[in-house]
């Protein structure tokens, strides 16, 4: 047995088997190092003459999630990971790849490049590089193109979906599925090609059938998709080279990958992924956690079931509470249908979906939370009601259960005030449907202790939740800023646009719908209950725009209703609803505006704006803990484009002098609504920028 070492990739000869050990945690990016040490190693191994096959494994969690992330955007350094790639496919020894944990990107294209591919069972494979505004460019679209049927190839590339190992298996992906520890299935591997028990072939010399039809059927579905990405149309183009000789095709392909590398889609998806990462830092995430094994639900409306749905899909035992024993059962029955519907879409099996109604149970009885380790109030946002219910929940439940509310903008040190222990009281802010929204406003009072926070924290990664660690305000992150850019729709409907055009042009911006459509989806009710709270302390100088009110005052309050700034009929569509149509000119002429409609630019500018403004100050006061934190809350809770980022990402891409400049012009018209946040100014004046902050 010989040995030899590098620091992030190891070679070893076990007999005739020579052994490429990658050991770069925590997920085997490809890094300098890596990519590196595999040319090196199989150098050294094709030139051992004991040597008669090549296997690589990989330590740790993964054989690979892909190129290094961390590198885009640098000078990058030889060798390539189409050079790493080459290498491997003209190795002279045969090369077998042992596939464990994921293998995403330029981790399968290592594989694909083998010349046989071995998958641990539950193995997840996958060429994700869209989702990164990217296409696979180490030879992933020439060489899956002449493994599996173009259809199957197509849908890969371009969707980023991943398939485990026994699908990998039945479209031809991988050779073989094996047991046990990679290294263990390395070495099999490498006695079965020995003993021809275990086939090898060179991928980039296989035919790849190009059917043009199917080419022409993906380009068409994401030319008319919505907003309209580059990178699967660009995978699609990529994959049409696949019939020419491998290297030509993997030529092309890398043009295409490098040009999309130059994308701002690729900068803000990258981004994106970073913000779901970045979050998880507190300054509370080292405390040591409090027990979350157990938890009572107070509420059993949407959230409450929402929430309770989400703790027994994490393995949380639940009771929910009500009022009555009736209610209390009809919000369990409600689970129940969530659980079912998770079993439907294949989420959860039957087995598992017993068990989780196994550790459900429904109680009118607040005394029955006394043993549980954490409590999620979730009734009406009423600061009465709710103090009533934590100085209830201070006698009965255990020392050191962590008390959390759902409130969505209520101030949590007036609920924490309530209890002799305000240390263990926290905010916890889900989104609506609870089970599905990834966003949790983790909502820091000033008496919350580390250990509170780190509960959350924890609960949070078990729910696979993005946790945002917010302070105290009305609205705390997400809401706060809603609240003030959701005014900029109504005032350009007031001015002269139609609801309908600030809808559109915002969807073409990329949000999945504009706001007097999501208005409708909503509730138009819910935002009528808002304005009449916030009403006594609205301050004179406010444009206050009485279009919704009116609306609301006719019982129209949107889907629920049939009827909102749209009709709904039967069908998905939506028709402008013409009595809406006429109130807005009605309020219009009564309060003697002459409309004057701008364009799709400025409506965009002026909502972004104005979005971008609030977001700035949540970070300037320390409600947000970085500018990232605020891109995480909308692109987790708020449907933001992900291919913008996030506000503050966008922000940087717009520049804060330009955003300074846009918000003076409008000043001119509304200078209490339009004043510069003085961060923004900050930046302008020092060429900075938001991701300095992050
Ligand atoms: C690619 O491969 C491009 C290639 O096609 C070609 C390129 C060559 C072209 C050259 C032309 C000249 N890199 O998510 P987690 C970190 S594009 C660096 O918390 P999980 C992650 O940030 C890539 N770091 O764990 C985190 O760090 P932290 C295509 C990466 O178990 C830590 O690992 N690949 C990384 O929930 C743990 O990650 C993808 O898109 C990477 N590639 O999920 C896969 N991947 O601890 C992206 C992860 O400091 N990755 N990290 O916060 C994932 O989907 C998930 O991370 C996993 C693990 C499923 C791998």
């Amino acid at each position: 047995m010989s040995h030899s070492e590098t620091q992030a990739v190891r070679t070893e000869v076990v007999g005739k088997a020579g052994l490429i050990i990658l050991n770069n945690p925590p997920v085997n990016a490809l890094g300098l190092k890596l990519r590196e040490g595999i040319v090196d190693a199989l150098s050294e191994l094709n030139g051992d003459a004991n040597v008669e096959a090549i296997v690589i494994y990989g330590e740790g969690k993964a054989i690979s999630a892909g190129a290094d992330i961390t590198e885009f955007g640098k000078t990058p350094k030889l060798p390539t990971l189409p050079e790493v790639v080459n290498a491997i496919e003209t190795s002279e020894k045969p090369v077998a790849t042992v596939l464990h944990g994921v293998a995403l990107g330029g981790g399968l294209e290592v594989c694909l490049a083998s010349h046989a591919r071995v998958a641990l069972k539950g193995t997840l494979l996958g060429l994700p590089e869209v989702t990164l505004g990217l296409l696979p460019g180490a030879g992933g679209t020439q060489r899956l193109t002449r493994l599996v049927d173009l259809e199957t190839a197509i849908d890969l590339i371009t969707s980023g979906r991943k398939v485990d190992a026994a699908k990998a298996l039945e479209i031809g992906l991988v050779d073989q599925i094996g047991q046990g520890a990679p290294r263990d299935v390395a070495l099999k591997a490498a006695n079965d090609i020995i003993e021809g028990d275990l086939k090898t072939r060179v991928t980039g010399e296989l035919t790849a059938e190009i059917d043009v039809d199917v080419l022409a059927a993906a380009q068409e579905k994401y030319d008319r998709k919505r907003p309209k990405l580059i990178a699967p149309i660009k995978a699609v183009e990529a994959a049409s080279h696949a019939a020419k000789p491998i290297q030509e095709g993997a030529k092309l392909e890398r043009e295409l990958f490098l040009e999309l590398m130059e994308s701002p889609d690729r900068q803000g998806l990258i981004h994106a992924f970073s913000a779901e990462r970045a979050t998880r830092q507190f300054p509370e995430a080292g405390a040591q956690p409090r027990a979350c094994d157990t938890a009572g639900v107070i509420g059993g409306g949407t959230m409450g079931v929402g929430i309770a749905t989400a703790m027994l899909l994490a393995g949380i035992t639940v009771t929910i509470l009500e009022t009555s024993t009736e209610r209390a059962d009809n919000a369990k029955a409600a689970i129940e249908k969530n659980l079912a519907s998770a079993v439907k879409r294949g989420k959860l099996s039957e087995k598992a979906r017993d068990e989780r109604l196994a550790s459900l149970s429904a109680s009118a009885d607040l005394t029955d939370l006394s043993d549980v380790d954490v409590v999620v109030e979730a009734v009406f946002e009423d600061l009465a009601v709710k103090t009533e219910i934590f100085q209830k929940l201070d006698k009965i439940c255990k020392p050191g259960a962590v008390l959390g509310t759902n409130t969505s903008y209520l101030d949590v040190n007036d609920i924490a005030a309530a209890t002799s222990r305000p240390e263990s009281v926290v905010g916890l802010h889900f989104f609506s449907p609870a089970h599905i929204m990834r966003l949790l406003e983790v909502v820091v009072a000033d008496k919350t202790t580390d250990d509170v926070v780190a509960t959350a924290l924890a609960m949070a990664a078990r729910m696979k939740k993005v946790a945002v660690r917010s302070g105290v305000c009305d609205g705390f992150i997400g809401n706060r800023i809603l609240a003030h850019y959701r005014k900029v729709a109504d005032y350009l409907l007031l001015d002269g646009n139609s609801f309908e055009q600030v809808d559109k042009a915002l969807e073409d911006f990329g949000f999945a719908m504009g706001p007097f459509a999501v208005g409708d989806l909503a509730g138009l009710d819910i935002g009528w209950a808002t304005r009449k709270r916030k009403a006594p302390t609205r301050p004179a100088e406010e444009r206050y725009v009485t279009i919704a009110d009116h609306i609301c005052e006719n019982g129209w309050f949107g889907r629920k209703t049939g009827r909102g700034y749209y009709l709904y009929g039967d069908s998905k569509s939506r028709e402008p609803n013409p009595d809406v149509v006429e109130i807005v000119e009605q309020v219009r002429a009564s309060e003697g505006i002459e409309p004057r409609a701008v364009s799709d630019e400025e409506i965009v500018s002026r909502y972004m704006t104005a979005m971008i403004s609030e977001a700035s100050r949540v970070v300037e006061e320390g409600i947000a803990l970085r500018p990232i934190d605020v891109d995480a809350v909308f692109l987790f809770g708020y449907g933001f484009p992900r291919h913008l980022g996030g506000p503050l990402n966008y922000a940087d891409r717009v520049g804060a002098a330009q955003l300074v400049a846009q918000i003076e012009t409008y000043a001119k018209e509304d200078p209490h609504y339009w004043q510069v946040p003085s961060l923004l100014q900050k930046l302008a004046d020092s060429n900075g920028s938001f991701a300095d902050l992050n």
